[in-house]
C-alpha cells in the first residue's frame, strides 16, 4: 500500500521534501502540495509529479485522500497545522522548530497524550547524520570515556533576512544544536550563557553560547549566520580517554598550482541530503506502522529544543547566565 503524503510550504524545504518523496521513498507518493501562494504550490507540485497543489493549508489535515503530511511552512504555523493532524489522526513530520514558544508544545504534547498515540516526528535531521550516529556510538561503547565538553560551530553564508537578530539565531538556527547535542550526550540542559563579539558592519554578529548539562558537561555553541565563505557544521565530542571530531564532508578535492582546496555548499541540503533521506524514511515507517522511531525526535524534544531557545534569548537579552527550567518529561514520552 502506497502512503499519501501531502507537503505545506512549498520553500526550499518543502521544495526539497517534495523531490525526496517523489524521488526518493519507495512506499509513498506526492499526493499534494499546498503553499497560500498558489503559484508556488502549482510550480513545485508539476516540478514533482504531485497529484495535486492547494493554496490552502488548513484544508489539508482533513483531506480523505492524505495519508501523513510534511509540515514545512513558516514557523509559527507549525503548531497550529500539527495540532490540526493530530486531530485528524495524520503522522506529521514537522520541520524545526516544533513551536517557538515552548507553551505551545505543551499544547501539541498534550493533544498527543490526550490521542494516545504519537503523532508527530519533529525534522530535526542532524540525529541521522553519520557523524553524530557515529559520536554517540562511540560514546555507548565507552571508547570515550565520561564526555567532558562538546564543541560545536554552525555556520551559514548569510542571513536569510535582514532584519534577523542575534535572538533568532538563537531560536531558528542553534536548536540544531540543543536537540542533537543532548541527543548524542544522552542529558538535559541546567544553564546557559549567551554573547556576541562586535561586528565592523551592521549585519548580525555571531552568537556564542555555552552551557552546562545537569551532568556536569560544558557544550559550547557557536551560530554564525554571516559566515560569508560557505556553509560549515563542525562537532567535536571530548571525552576523559579519547575525542571524536567530524570530517568535513567533500567528495572531491582540487589539486592545482602546488596547492589543494575543498569546496563548501552554499546552503544545509548538500550536506545533510543522506540524514534527510534517512530521515524521511523513518517518517515513512512511523506513518505506515505507528511505532515512533527510537532516534527520532518527539514532541518532547521539540519542548527542551524551545525551552533552551528561551532561556538562550533571554541570557543574551540580559546578559547572564539563565537556569533551563524545564516540567518533568511526562510518562506518555519515556
Ligand atoms: C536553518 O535555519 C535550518 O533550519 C537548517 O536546517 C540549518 O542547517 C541552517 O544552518 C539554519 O540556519
Amino acid at each position: 500500500m502506497t502512503t499519501r503524503i501531502a507537503i505545506i510550504g512549498a520553500g526550499l524545504m518543502g521544495a526539497d521534501h517534495a523531490r525526496i518523496v517523489a524521488e526518493d521513498l519507495p512506499g509513498a507518493s506526492l499526493q499534494l502540495v499546498c503553499d497560500m501562494d498558489a503559484n508556488r504550490a502549482r510550480n513545485v507540485a508539476d516540478a514533482y509529479g504531485a497529484h495535486d497543489a492547494d493554496a490552502n493549508p488548513s484544508r489539508v489535515a482533513d483531506r480523505p485522500d492524505v495519508d501523513a503530511v510534511i509540515i514545512a511552512s513558516p514557523d509559527f504555523t507549525h503548531a497550529p497545522l500539527s495540532l490540526s493532524c493530530i486531530r485528524a489522526g495524520k503522522r506529521v513530520l514537522c520541520e524545526k522548530p516544533l513551536s517557538q514558544s515552548s507553551k505551545e508544545c505543551v499544547e501539541i504534547m498534550q493533544a498527543e497524550e490526550a490521542a494516545g498515540a504519537k503523532y508527530i516526528m519533529l525534522g530535526f535531521m542532524r540525529r541521522f547524520d553519520q557523524s553524530y550516529v557515529e559520536m554517540k556510538r562511540a560514546l555507548k561503547e565507552g571508547a570515550l570515556g565520561r564526555p567532558l565538553m562538546m564543541h560545536n560551530f554552525h555556520r551559514n553564508v548569510a542571513t536569510p533576512a535582514s532584519d534577523f537578530t542575534g535572538a533568532m539565531a538563537i531560536t531558528n538556527s542553534a536548536p540544531h544544536e540543543f536537540d542533537v547535542v543532548r541527543h548524542v550526550l544522552g542529558t538535559e540542559y541546567a544553564t546557559i550563557s549567551a554573547f556576541q563579539p562586535k561586528r565592523s558592519d551592521s549585519l548580525v554578529a555571531p552568537v556564542y553560547m555555552v552551557l552546562e548539562t545537569v551532568d556536569g558537561q560544558l557544550v559550547n555553541i557557536e551560530i554564525n549566520n554571516n559566515a560569508a565563505y560557505g556553509y560549515d557544521v563542525r562537532a567535536e565530542l571530548v571525552g576523559e580517554k579519547a575525542t571524536i571530531a567530524m570530517n568535513p564532508v567533500n567528495h572531491t578535492r582540487v589539486d592545482s598550482q602546488l596547492g589543494q582546496s575543498t569546496s563548501y555548499d552554499a546552503d544545509w541540503r548538500g550536506r545533510y541530503a543522506e540524514a534527510y533521506r534517512r530521515q524521511n524514511r523513518a517518517f515513512l515507517r512511523f506513518a505506515e506502522t505507528g511505532a515512533f522511531p527510537d532516534i527520532a525526535s518527539s514532541s518532547w524534544d521539540g519542548y527542551c529544543a524551545a525551552m533552551v531557545a528561551e532561556a538562550g534569548v533571554r541570557a543574551l537579552n540580559e546578559g547572564r547566565k539563565m537556569p533551563v527550567d524545564m516540567i518533568s518529561k511526562p510518562e506518555f514520552y519515556a
